[in-house]
């Protein structure tokens, strides 16, 4: 009988021990110190001496989802939008690499579209490697060979002359002729190309893109509903030669443009973006007055509409005119990126923090949860290591001009 009390009183002994060993771990870890991560960032404060975002960078926090209403795979019907990509056959196992991202994170559960565009025909092997890589349907389009072709006003002996010129002065891609065509077509043309004008949206995905992170939510829904006209995630400084006379370009045209009543440049643009000179002085100096800070465009969400606007058109029809897709590099980028910043509503640019992306050598990772992004992309993360990369990161000049958004 005693040895039976023994036994119970020892088990109860035990039991006692565990319970309180068990709640003062729950104790210890509800009370422990939460990171100064685990919510919305702090108001953003421009970092002063040089542009580094690090231990401040808005993508350490884990902010959450965006705010308001959200639409979710099924519970509306598809926006009027297309997934969108311009490619060469010879990147099929790129662009299925992108693809196969993007339906993993996203597509699989709306069904967006797909459309090709290719100054060439689609080859037999692209179309049969991308259609086994979605369920989605996909428009596989040759664009009409006036809105490639290089315009007559361009002199080849220059265009040449100009090509090596930049090439002395190491600016990639200079010395191939299709890279400028590439550049004015994603410029201005694109919008128009037949396939695209039952659209109002796009996503802009390029081959050998990588999207690491679920994206739950419509982001053209997303877009429609807030009266965002664009979306992007990562913004550089560009190479103020390949764009020296792009910015007193632009100012010719809006010193020559007679828009009618309403103002040009918008009340509510982000004009500081295009001009600050704060982090890259000398950039600003040699790029004549533009920062060269744009939004990287193999990444787009976009409405369609803004880059068929007569104003629009007429701006990129002045920088066409002018010559510099071909006498120097402009890219589709800063282009755009000057357009949004004078002429939308800077409110009216949204940036898609909780889109995990990369494109080599840059990336775009936040944090997702309070257990912090997946592997390769971890929080923050914004080079492939590189560190001499680190100074390409503009985006504290968004912040300071736009707000975090
Ligand atoms: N059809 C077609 N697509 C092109 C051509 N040149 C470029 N592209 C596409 O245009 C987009 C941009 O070209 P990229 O070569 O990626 O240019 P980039 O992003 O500035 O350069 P990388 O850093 O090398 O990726 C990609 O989607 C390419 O597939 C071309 O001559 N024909
Ligand atoms: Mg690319």
């Amino acid at each position: 009988m005693r040895l039976l009390h023994g036994k119970i009183s020892t088990r109860i002994l035990y039991l006692f021990t565990f319970v309180s060993i068990s709640s003062l771990l729950s104790l210890a870890f509800l009370t422990r110190p939460r990171s100064k991560y685990d919510g919305p960032p702090p108001p953003f404060q421009r970092p002063t001496g040089t542009n580094s975002l690090k231990g401040i960078d808005p993508l350490l926090y884990n902010s959450g989802p965006p705010s308001g209403r959200l639409w979710y795979p099924q519970e509306r019907a598809l926006a009027n939008a297309t997934l969108l990509a311009l490619v060469r056959n010879s990147e099929a196992d790129a662009m299925v690499q992108s693809m196969l991202d993007l339906e993993r994170i996203f597509n699989l559960k709306f069904n967006y579209p797909w459309t090709f565009l290719n100054n060439v025909p689609f080859d037999e092997e692209f179309k049969r490697k991308t259609r086994a890589a979605t369920k989605a349907e996909i428009s596989y389009e040759l664009i009409p060979p006036e809105h490639w072709a290089v315009p007559s006003h361009i002199d080849p002996q220059v265009l040449n002359a100009s090509m090596h010129r930049l090439e002395d002065l190491g600016v990639q891609y200079s010395t191939a002729l299709s890279y400028h065509q590439m550049c004015r077509y994603n410029s201005g043309m694109f919008p128009f190309h037949p396939a695209l004008l039952k659209y109002k949206y796009y996503w802009r995905v390029e081959p050998n893109v990588h999207f690491y992170c679920d994206l739950p939510y419509d982001p053209f829904h997303f877009l429609a509903d807030r009266d965002l006209i664009y979306g992007f995630v990562i913004a550089l400084y560009d190479a103020p030669a390949s764009v020296a006379s792009l910015w007193p370009e632009v100012l010719r045209f809006l010193a020559s443009y007679t828009p009618g009543k309403a103002p040009l440049i918008n009340p509510n643009a982000a004009v500081g973006f295009l001009t600050d000179s704060h982090y890259r002085p000398l950039h600003t100096l040699n790029a004549s007055g533009y920062s060269t800070c744009h939004f990287w465009s193999n990444f787009e969400i976009g409405d369609m509409d803004f880059f068929r606007s007569p104003l629009y058109q007429a701006y990129f029809r002045h920088l066409d005119q002018s010559g510099g897709f071909f006498y120097e590099r402009w890219g589709d980028a800063p282009v755009h990126s000057i357009a949004l910043s004078l002429f939308a509503d800077k409110k009216g640019i949204h940036w898609f923090r909780d889109i995990a992306y990369e494109h080599i050598p840059y990336f775009n990772c936040p944090r997702v949860d309070s257990s912090g992004a997946e592997g390769r992309c971890q929080a923050g993360r914004f080079t492939n290591g590189d560190k001499t990369l680190e100074e390409e990161d503009c985006r504290a000049n968004w912040f300071h001009y736009a707000g975090i958004g």
